[in-house]
């Protein structure tokens, strides 16, 4: 070997274990994002999935493998051996392997299939079932309301179930392909406008979940994240409870300007989000913002919700979430007369914190 050829395989040596770095980190258990530490049966279900097919991949590259480096090695040509013999065919041998690749794809087809069909068919039909809308780029969740009135709860990006039960999901998009992925609860599923797709989640032990919108659906598709809060039964009423209750109106006289300004003509707030109890703000483009200082975060999961993201979202949303829906058609962004001064922006975060 040539010395400079000795140099790039140390080079490479040396690398190697440097670029592996990112990839044994991608694998690190306690990641919030990775679907080996599954936490509820349908994660569980398909993670025993995974390493069935992966081992039947194992099995089937040291068998081949191995049969080829034995091939390769005993029937290897030595200097002075002449031609083998010629032959064409091998019936028994061609039965073989047309009928061992079969058994792999059975072993491998009939636990996928058992799988799906589990996934797809909730084993309570009547459990809770929340209705799940992808919009570019946030979700909306909406739940049935607790006094069974036929009405619907509506929130967003913050998922709450309650732990250890079957919830049921209707998946639905208003605008483009989205799709629905809690790594650690479900695989993906895609929301598909104008066609409901369904699957069932449960969460074995309460805590927060990360999901990701995981179909490519335009600029912003890398921030449209949501949150899953499992939480015990009686927290999940309360929750239920609170978000079903319309907004208070504001007592604080900052606040109180802030909702004119909200339901004005220069902010047309109102014309994009609803807050349930206000007969002005009806508008369904944005996130329902009824009880919005209750959720951990805003922009769909992307920053936490405090005074300071607040501001920084109604004075420059582009700023945190390039491509934003609310930056690219809202007045106050576009039209110079209708900029929001400082004082028109602290009034309209003193409201939102009301609406909790
Ligand atoms: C053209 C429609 C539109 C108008 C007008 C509009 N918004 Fe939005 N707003 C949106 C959309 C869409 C989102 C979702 C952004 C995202 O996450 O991609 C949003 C998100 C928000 C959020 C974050 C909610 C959450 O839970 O993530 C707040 C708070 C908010 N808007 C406040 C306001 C205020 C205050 C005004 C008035 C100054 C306003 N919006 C005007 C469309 C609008
Ligand atoms: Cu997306």
């Amino acid at each position: 070997m040539n010395s400079s050829r000795r140099r790039s395989t140390r080079l490479w040596a040396a690398l190697l274990p440097i670029l592996a770095i990112p990839l044994l980190a991608a694998c690190y258990p306690d990641n919030p994002q990775s679907t080996f530490d599954a936490v509820g049966p349908v994660a569980k279900s398909q993670l025993n999935l995974f390493y069935w097919i992966f081992w039947a991949a194992v099995f089937v590259f040291v068998v081949v493998g191995g049969i080829l480096m034995w091939i390769t090695l005993r029937f290897r040509r030595k200097p002075g051996d002449p031609d083998p013999a010629q032959t064409h065919g091998n019936t028994p041998l061609e039965i073989g392997w047309t009928i061992a690749p079969a058994l792999v794809l059975v072993v491998i087809a009939v636990p996928t299939v058992l799988t799906i069909f589990d996934n797809l068919n909730s084993p309570d039909p009547d459990a809770l079932t929340i209705d799940v809308v992808g919009h570019q780029w946030w979700f909306e969740f909406r739940y049935p309301h607790p006094d069974g009135n036929g009405d619907a709860v509506v929130t967003a990006n913050e998922l709450h179930i309650p732990v250890g039960e079957v919830v049921n999901v209707n998946l639905d998009s208003k605008d483009v392909l989205h799709s629905f992925w809690i790594p650690k609860l479900a695989g993906k599923v895609d929301l598909v406008p104008g066609n409901e797709n369904f699957m069932w989640i449960q969460a074995d032990e309460p805590g927060e979940y990360l999901g990701q919108c995981a179909e490519f659906c335009g600029e912003a598709h890398a921030l449209m994240k949501f949150r899953v809060v499992a939480e015990s039964r009686s927290e999940f009423d309360a929750w239920l409870t609170a978000e079903a209750a319309p907004a208070q109106d504001p007592v604080d006289p900052l606040a109180q300007q802030g909702k004119a300004l909200f339901e004005g003509g220069k902010a047309q707030c109102w014309s994009c989000h609803t807050v349930a109890g206000s007969s002005k703000s009806r508008g369904q483009t944005g996130p329902d913002l009824t009880h919005v200082w209750n959720r951990g975060h805003i922009a769909a999961g992307v920053i936490e919700n405090n005074q300071r993201n607040l501001r920084q979202w109604i004075e420059d949303p582009q700023s945190i979430k390039q491509g934003t829906i609310m930056f690219r058609d809202a007045k106050i962004y576009s039209d110079p007369e209708r900029k929001l001064t400082d004082a028109d922006v602290a009034a309209l975060v003193a409201y939102l914190q009301t609406l909790k």
